[in-house]
């Protein structure tokens, strides 16, 4: 991509509304512009690492064997008249009516309506475990949204649902799910600690929250110090053992951890108080265990081995990736700017023409450009008439993880820099090795 011929408005001041350095980030990178309080367009630069999220998102529910679909946003209130939901859930459901003056709300979550989809066409246990998720917008009436697109009013979610014969079946499928999620925050650089959380309006007993550790975050949370070197579950983790998933599940939940609304006294106190963590954090994931709660009042049910009719057990899995970008930030960032993980980075590389218009840099930048392009690299070349301070201050803020620079002194040698934006560490290099570096 030609910074010439991108479309990324950057902003040099700090913008007053942002409290926090995220969206203060955001906000000065282009990443997002506010449409209305509490919603947002996610301008091209956003919109890429967003993208990013989603896909290793979409690769674990994958791998822990959930299946896509995609349910719409807009809802009929019937579904959740049905549950008993519709009159529950209160202010921050968004009602509409259509024309024909049926009552329809956006939808704030999907239990009702996936409920619905498996009982219209799943009759058996044979057909079960099942897990079906969506990457969907939805919309909540916040209070008080704020920080930009870590509580906002429309926001992304991975919703996944699982369907289960049994209660211990359902305990597989939540297991899969809770390892599912420590490998994700894993692979989006980020340390999250599943915490016994409250079920609020989703309901039923089991419910983990999983928690970065931020001094903005929103909630309150008390944990064993120990969960921070942790090991995540390997990429060949075997999500099909139920023991071996058990175990994952029983180790990640060994020492105390709690969000302040399940938070026990005492029972921290028991922590040495060496090993105690009471800290802020970010919820970036969701995971709960609710029965027969939807499947009951909705007459969701498969026959089961013996014969006779069996109310499915249920659980869902929520990630919020609009808010993770910002926990992404929040959680790595200098006074200079955002500093991406290459795992969800806009770009892998960006190329810095530090004098546009002079025939050797314009070359050599061509030359770089063209050759990591073809080696499959997302590469942004800054291309722009821009002084060359006003590049590099750019190129720090966006947090892109590789920069290769271009000047005319050192293109008279043959040479360009390369600098890591999260080291500020800087080579100097042949054009040939700085090209074979990322290609080889
Ligand atoms: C689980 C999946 C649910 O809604 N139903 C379907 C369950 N859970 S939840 O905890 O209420 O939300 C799941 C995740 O969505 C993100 N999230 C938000 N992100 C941005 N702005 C908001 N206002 C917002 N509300 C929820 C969080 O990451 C949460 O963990």
């Amino acid at each position: 991509m030609r910074l010439s011929r991108y479309f990324m408005p950057t902003l040099k001041e700090n913008p007053k509304e942002a409290e926090i350095v995220s969206h203060r980030l955001m906000l000065r990178a282009g990443m997002i512009r506010q449409q209305s309080q509490g919603i947002y367009s996610w301008l091209p630069l956003g919109k890429r690492v967003l993208d990013k999220v989603n896909a290793i998102i979409r690769e674990e529910q994958n791998r822990a064997g959930a299946i896509e679909l995609s349910m719409p946003t807009l809802q009929s209130a019937e579904l959740w008249q049905e549950s008993g939901r519709y009159d529950a859930y209160g202010k921050e459901m968004l009602r509409i009516k259509d024309r024909q003056d049926r009552p329809m709300l956006y939808g704030p979550t999907n239990e009702e309506m996936v409920t619905d989809i498996f009982r219209s066409s799943v009759k058996s246990y044979k057909d079960l475990p099942l897990n079906l998720y969506h990457i969907q917008l939805k919309f909540r009436d916040e209070i008080r949204p704020r920080f930009g697109t870590m509580r906002s009013r429309e926001f992304m979610m991975k919703d996944a649902y699982s369907f289960d014969l049994t209660s211990e079946a359902a305990e597989h499928s939540y297991n899969k799910m809770f390892a599912a999620y420590l490998r994700t925050f894993d692979r989006l650089g980020l340390r999250a600690i599943p915490m016994r959380a409250d079920t609020g309006p989703i309901g039923g007993k089991l419910s983990h929250e999983f928690i970065i550790l931020a001094d903005t975050g929103e909630s309150e949370v008390f944990c064993h110090k120990d969960f921070v070197g942790f090991d995540i579950p390997g990429e060949h983790t075997d999500f099909d053992s139920v023991d071996g998933l058990q175990a994952i599940f029983d180790k990640w939940t060994s020492l105390y951890a709690a969000t302040s609304e399940m938070h026990d006294e005492a029972a921290f106190n028991a922590v040495p108080e060496g090993d105690r963590l009471s800290a802020r954090g970010i919820e970036v994931g969701h995971i709960f265990y609710f029965g027969t709660k939807y499947s009951e009042p909705m007459g969701a049910k498969v026959q089961g081995p013996d014969g006779k009719e069996h109310f499915v057990h249920m659980g869902s899995y929520g990630i919020g990736p609009t808010r993770l970008v910002p926990a992404i930030i929040e959680a790595s960032h200098d006074d200079n700017g955002i500093i991406w993980p290459a795992s969800v980075a806009p770009f892998d590389i960006v190329v810095i023409n530090m004098k546009a218009g002079d025939q050797a840099c314009d070359d050599t930048c061509e030359l770089i450009y063209a050759a990591l392009n073809k080696a499959g690299k997302d590469v942004l070349y800054d291309d722009t008439d821009d002084r060359a301070g006003t590049k590099f201050a750019t190129a720090d803020l966006i947090g892109v993880p590789v920069q290769i620079i271009a000047g005319p002194r050192a293109v008279a040698n043959g040479e360009v820099e390369v600098k890591d934006r999260r080291t500020g560490a800087r080579e100097t290099m042949t054009i040939e090795a700085a090209i074979n570096r990322f290609v080889a």
